[in-house]
């Protein structure tokens, strides 16, 4: 199986992506819609097919990307049954069973945090994804969304503590850096939530949390009841349409380089290789390029125009990825690279 936890450090979300090997075929839980393009990446560099994007419930503090991705790569978008989505593709009931692949990912309802709550469980029972029904040696906060302590405590008990001790679990969001724990661990520690807590003890401790409410709640909730399909006016995180430029996952902007020659009138191309090296080069220039060596990129920007997209190459595509870097920095808003040298393009 290919699993990655992903963080947003703006809502202290995890964004987790589930693949079979095999097949290829993965889904992602609560993807956040600022990071639309980093997962895009990693979906298209571990060359997966995206099947469904799930949310674990209606988010208050950050906005879903399922719906950016759905436009993206055709995902479907799949929610709680009580979740009161609009506009979803697939609205899961208590017991449900999703296949990736040669995975299954069972669906569990525990409300309680919201009413629309679910967890994710592997079928194989190794792993869930609880959202924030269970959150690290905590809970999910029970005082809007139609939170209710009492039911969350039954959630918790009777769909997560029932799985097999050494089960993993990955929450929603860990305020302290935290990544996973497991069934026996949060029933040994978990302070609100353990074994030999009551009823009473968990309504009494959620009912004095005294939490502000989340900062983005007035535009999260009604974005995430349309999948966080965006409003006329909303800044949509989508890559520059001046030419075909895709974000990787390291966080470059890459162009294909048999574009860059057919447009080699409208871009400025730059060679960031030293001058001593285009000396011994046996790849000689690059016809139509400027030479700005990397070494000297910085006190150099002010040669650079800024009226046309601007492409660093050089052999390997690092150092053009760091001068594309450069660009950015100093505000140049139509830049990519590593542009790979490569002769057979010229
Ligand atoms: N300060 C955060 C608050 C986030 C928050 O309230 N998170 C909810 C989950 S959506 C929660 O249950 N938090 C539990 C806690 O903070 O203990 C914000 O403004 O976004
Ligand atoms: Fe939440």
């Amino acid at each position: 199986m290919i699993f990655r936890q992903l963080f947003d450090s703006q809502s202290w979300t995890y964004t987790y992506l589930l693949a079979d090997n095999q097949t290829r075929q993965a889904v992602l839980i609560d993807t956040v819609f600022e990071h639309h393009l980093r997962d895009l990446a990693l979906v298209r560099e571990l060359n997966l097919e995206l099947l469904h994007t799930l949310d674990t419930h209606v988010h208050a503090d950050h906005v879903t990307g399922a719906w950016l991705m759905s436009q993206a790569v055709g995902s479907k978008i799949a929610v709680g049954q009580a979740s009161g989505v609009e506009g979803a593709d697939l609205y899961l009931a208590h017991g449900d069973m999703l296949n990736v692949g040669g995975l299954g990912l069972e669906v569990r309802a525990t409300p309680g945090h919201t009413a629309g709550c679910v967890t994710y469980v592997l079928s194989d029972q190794s792993m869930a994804f609880t959202g924030d029904a269970l959150l690290i040696r905590g809970a999910g906060r029970t005082d809007f969304q139609q939170g209710d302590a009492a039911q969350l405590f039954r959630s918790v008990r009777e769909q997560i503590f029932s799985l097999p001790e050494p089960c993993l679990l990955y929450p929603g969001h860990d305020y302290s850096g935290r990544t996973a724990t497991t069934v026996g661990e949060e029933r040994a520690h978990n302070p609100r939530l353990g074994d030999g807590k009551r009823e009473q003890d968990f309504t009494g401790y959620m009912q004095n949390l005294g939490l502000p409410h989340p900062k983005r709640m007035d535009d999260a909730v009604p974005a995430n009841l349309q999948c966080g399909r965006p409003k006329a006016g909303d800044t949509v995180p989508q890559a520059p349409d001046w030419g075909p430029v895709i974000r990787t996952f390291a966080g470059v902007w890459e162009i294909d380089p048999g574009w860059v020659h057919e447009h080699r009138e409208d871009v400025l191309l730059i060679d960031v290789r030293e001058e001593q090296e285009l000396r011994v080069s046996d790849l000689g220039l690059i016809p139509g390029s400027r030479v700005v060596p990397l070494s000297q990129f910085r006190e150099r920007l002010a040669e650079l125009p800024k009226d046309r997209p601007v492409v660093t190459a050089c052999p390997a595509g690092a150092r053009s990825a760091q001068a594309a870097l450069i660009l950015e920095t100093a505000g140049f808003d139509r830049v990519a690279g590593p542009l790979l040298f490569r002769l057979n393009h010229w």
